[in-house]
């Protein structure tokens, strides 16, 4: 009758609107398998969002670990997150280091500030990088929870490059990484063997999640950091590391507990991976190193 037709019209009709206003993009998945949404170029407005942000006066963290020669990086992370990253909105850096007195200052615009952390070194790469987890899950009970409400946790050797904005932020999220974003699951570099906290079997996994780059609400960010470093700690027990460190405990970690949203390769690139179509837009790059200088000690 002229009631279901009514309905079918508006129905194609809000959905085109969707489409418009969104530009819904049928090249990639915007979406996951559990409804959770994959961050892409086109697939949100930000003023919309921006609005409902700053109506809540969101607060947000963002850390960073400079250890030993990695401080080098520190100045284009921050001089570039001052540009892209959470515009508008209040921040607040925590910089980790061993070295505070290399840490130089930075003009920072309004209603961000930044905090330097001093923290002990460890010998093997990779305890530094590895003990991020610690350090992160510590200071999320120790601070975070009473200054921020949302955390991103980066590496340092990254430059921002586009937009990082609210979108981002979810209960929880992770970013796929750059490098397996077509990657069959067989071809994701999971760790396999069943004896390691970090082990995720053949036929499972989602994506293949960046350890540079994640976040959430502290109280879930505390979860996940808590997680991997226990992890962590019971493999070093066993006199076991899995295959990419604290990367792999966190992919484990995001199998059963899964990200609420996805960040799409645009949140974390490396030119090392070219320019496909479907990334229209770089928003944070990996910085090229010399890998022999930066990591000897
Ligand atoms: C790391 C490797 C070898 C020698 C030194 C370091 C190192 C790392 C360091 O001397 N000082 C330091 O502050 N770091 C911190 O750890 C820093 O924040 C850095 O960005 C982070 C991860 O190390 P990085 O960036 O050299 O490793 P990537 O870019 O190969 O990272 C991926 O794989 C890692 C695990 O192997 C992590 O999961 C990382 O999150 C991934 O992006
Ligand atoms: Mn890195």
């Amino acid at each position: 009758g002229d009631v279901h037709y009514l309905a079918k019209t508006l129905v194609v009709v809000s959905v085109y609107l969707v489409q418009i206003v969104q530009e819904w993009r049928t090249d990639v998945m915007m979406v996951t398998p559990w409804l959770a949404p994959i961050v892409w170029d086109g697939s949100f407005n930000i003023d919309i969002l921006n609005a409902q942000f700053h109506q809540r006066g969101v607060r947000i963290g963002l850390t960073v670990f400079a250890i030993k020669k990695y401080t080098v990086f520190l100045k284009i992370f921050i001089e570039t997150a001052e540009k892209y990253f959470m515009v508008g909105h209040k921040v607040c850096y925590y910089v980790f280091t061993d070295r505070p007195q290399d840490i130089p200052s930075f003009s920072l615009g309004e209603g961000r500030t930044l905090n330097v952390i001093e923290v002990t070194s460890y010998k093997r790469w990779q305890d530094v990088t590895m003990r991020r987890m610690q350090i992160i899950s510590e200071n999320c009970l120790k601070r975070f929870i009473y200054e921020v409400d949302y955390l991103v946790c980066s590496d340092v050797d990254m430059m921002f490059a586009g937009h990082h904005g609210v979108e981002m932020l979810s209960d929880v999220f992770a970013a796929i990484h750059p490098g397996f974003f077509q990657a069959s699951r067989k071809q994701f570099t999971h760790e396999r063997r069943p004896e390691s906290q970090g082990y995720i079997p053949e036929d499972e996994g989602d994506y293949y999640y960046t350890g540079c780059y994640f976040g959430g609400k502290v109280e879930e960010v505390y979860k996940v950091a808590n997680f991997c470093h226990h992890a962590m700690m019971a493999d070093k027990a066993k006199n076991m590391e899995a295959l990419w460190h604290d990367e792999s405990y966190l992919n484990r970690y995001f199998l059963y507990y899964k990200p609420t949203k996805l960040l799409s390769p645009e949140y974390v690139w490396n030119n090392y991976y070219g320019s496909p179509v479907y990334v229209k837009i770089k928003r944070f790059l990996h910085v090229d190193k010399d890998f022999e200088k930066i990591r000897s000690n």
